[in-house]
């Protein structure tokens, strides 16, 4: 699916605003529907109140029955559709996401469903649409997770002092936010129009001469009827202007580019001028050179390959120094901000990561273009979390996040594998055939990233790492297991890391691990949740890494978490995970700095990157001492 661009082709517009919001009874769903609430103004039918699009509702008034609220909430609101686009032309309804399932209506009718939050969807209302007058669009959302939804959860009927309630429960560890959490856009499309694209992208042996192959797909009448007359131009640009490559296609639309003396893409701090992108343009013609549709995408040129020890991109072996991240803020919840996504990619290239994994649901189109054009990498991962009681609806479900998934983002240059699921439960015998079917389908979708999963079983358990292609683990030691127990990191990470390599001979990554700090709470020595002890399980952590690098298999570190974040309610939760090694209004803890420095320090020794001026503190010009101290001197 296309993200929504404008060109001589095509306009876009954006419904993003305040809308009218009102949230349905718990314990009568589907009240709204019954009694057609879509039909006419939301208001007409009950009290609304004004409610930001993208934004999670949760945080947004003061009422906790609307931030623990479960089940159906209705949006709507009113817009003009200029008279222009009744004209020759199609119109699209895009959201980029709504959590967890969506029922739209335009003026009355119905228009779209959707299921699975996290993920584009779009239809056609070129016909629902009032021409040169007032429309109304109406959304409903429901946010039940149950035992075949994509992630799992639990609906169940609690007595509480009232009588009874609806408790949602879930065990994955984020709070589960809904609403309509990335933008609306309409846009228009020529009656024939470009409908998809897939780029693939290689480089030849000495990084010289790229080649982009390209795949179009054209929706319309011009394409039924006169199938063989349809043509398209490509032309790529550099980030100049200058075009360096051009081709004309054949009726099938499939084909291949060549830029000479190309810049590759490459992560950021792996070379001196990274996320570099081309930007192709597609022009579709009909017979006679009749100008259909223009399309422009970014592209990134790079290549990768994988062994059994090693994951290269461009032929150059990659080390991640990372993070796992959520999409998440105070009062907006998951709501699309560009405000805080570009602080986001300020504080990653601050401390000099070069790679995140979208733990554990896919991020925001935005942000992918955003890691696009700054070369940070991503671990791109569908919303299957702590996958259990593996069975053919849910198998089916999981599929079609990764078949939605792989669709949204196999053109960035920026996504380097998928991340089938987080910590699955694959000691289960099930996990077996359950894994081997969604790591082959996630492989003929796409066969030129790796697939991985975070797993946190134990190695000995595990069922479905033969299955893919780079092993990820998450384990919290001095933390959840040997609590406080500094002397008992290193050699454990070591040997899980080296037990992993062992049983599947592939190459793992350390995808979590991580101690939740109050920001401020100091203490020496260090005692958990200070910013000493989060500091300390680092440094226990580097080491084993340190140890672990001289082995060749052993190819990334992702620290839990960027940020601390929202979970649901438990004792283990103060003001929710507090794991981030930044707080949650994106400011550094004492760890952030010292993550910083082995960060850059392992650029530079492993991409040989130049480090920033202000990455060690001053503290005394040893050499103008010409005293000799020892430590007998303190
Ligand atoms: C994990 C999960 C992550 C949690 C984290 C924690 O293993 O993958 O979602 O937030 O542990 O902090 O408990």
């Amino acid at each position: 699916m296309l993200y929504p661009r404008e060109s001589e082709t095509r306009e876009v517009r954006t419904l993003d605003g305040i809308w009218n919001f009102v949230r349905s009874d718990e314990t009568n769903p589907t009240q709204g529907i019954r009694d057609g609430w879509f039909k006419d103004d939301l208001s007409k039918s009950m009290p609304t109140i004004p409610m930001p699009v993208p934004a999670s509702y949760n945080d947004i008034t003061t009422e906790q029955t609307l931030r623990d609220h479960v089940g159906t909430v209705w949006y709507d609101r009113k817009f003009f559709v200029p008279r222009s686009w009744g004209q020759d032309q199609r119109v699209w309804l895009r959201f980029g996401s709504v959590h967890y399932e969506a029922f739209v209506w335009i003026n009355g009718r119905s228009a779209v469903k959707h299921e699975m939050g996290h993920l584009p969807f779009e239809t056609e209302v070129t016909h629902l649409l009032n021409y040169g007058a007032e429309n109304r669009i109406t959304v409903m959302c429901d946010n039940a997770l149950i035992q075949t939804t994509v992630p799992q959860g639990k609906i169940s009927e609690v007595a509480n002092d009232d009588g009874v309630t609806i408790i949602q429960s879930y065990t994955f560890d984020f709070f589960n936010y809904a609403g309509i959490h990335r933008s609306v856009h309409l846009y228009t499309t020529p009656k024939t129009f470009i409908e998809e694209v897939e780029v693939k992208t290689n480089l030849s042996q000495n990084n010289s001469v790229g080649t982009v192959d390209y795949s179009i797909t054209v929706n319309g009448t011009a394409a039924n009827e006169a199938e063989n007359t349809l043509f398209a131009r490509l032309q790529i640009y550099n980030r100049e202007g200058v075009q360096v490559a051009n081709v004309t296609s054949d009726s099938k639309l499939v084909g291949s580019l060549q830029v000479d003396n190309v810049k590759p893409w490459w992560p950021y701090l792996m070379h001196s001028d990274p996320g570099y992108l081309y930007e192709l343009e597609i022009r579709l013609y009909a017979a006679k050179e009749q100008l259909l549709d223009v399309y422009r995408l970014k592209v990134g040129i790079r290549t990768l390959s994988w062994t059994n020890t090693t994951f290269l991109i461009n032929g150059k072996p990659i080390y991640f120094r990372g993070f796992g991240r959520h999409e998440d803020a105070d009062v907006r919840g998951r709501g699309l901000d560009n405000a805080l996504m570009a602080r986001d990619f300020n504080l990653l290239k601050w401390i000099g990561a070069n790679a995140y994994r979208t733990s554990h649901y896919p991020y925001s189109e935005e942000s992918m273009q955003f890691a696009d054009q700054h070369g940070i990498m991503i671990i791109d991962e569908c919303p299957s979390v702590d996958t259990e009681n593996f069975n053919q609806v849910l198998l089916d479900r999981h599929k079609s996040s990764l078949e939605q998934l792989v669709h949204r983002d196999r053109n960035h240059p920026s996504v380097v594998m998928w991340s089938i699921a987080n910590e699955p439960r694959t000691g289960q015998v099930n996990a077996d055939t359950y894994f081997q079917f969604v790591a082959n389908y996630t492989r003929s979708l796409d066969s030129t990233r790796p697939i991985t999963a975070a797993i946190a079983v134990p190695s000995n358990d595990d069922k479905a790492g033969r299955h893919l292609d780079i092993i990820s683990f998450n384990r919290y030691n001095a933390w959840y297991s040997n609590t406080g127990r500094l002397d008992m990191v290193t050699q454990r990470v070591i040997s899980e890391a080296t037990g992993w390599n062992k049983k599947y001979d592939k190459p793992v990554l350390m995808s979590e691990y991580g101690a939740d700090t109050l920001e401020g709470l100091h203490l020496q020595p260090a005692f958990v949740w200070s910013e000493e002890f989060q500091t300390e399980v680092f440094s226990r952590h580097f080491k084993a890494f340190d140890a672990l690098r001289r082995q060749k298999w052993f190819i990334g570190e992702f620290v839990w978490n960027f940020a601390d974040f929202k979970t649901a309610q438990t004792y283990t939760r103060v003001g929710g995970n507090k794991k981030g090694v930044f707080t949650r209004a994106r400011q550094p803890k004492a760890a952030a700095h010292l993550l910083r420095q082995r960060y850059f320090a392992l650029g530079r020794e492993v991409d040989q990157c130049n480090v920033p001026n202000d990455l060690f503190t001053y503290i005394v010009d040893v050499g103008a001492s010409n005293v000799n101290h020892d430590s007998a001197d303190l």
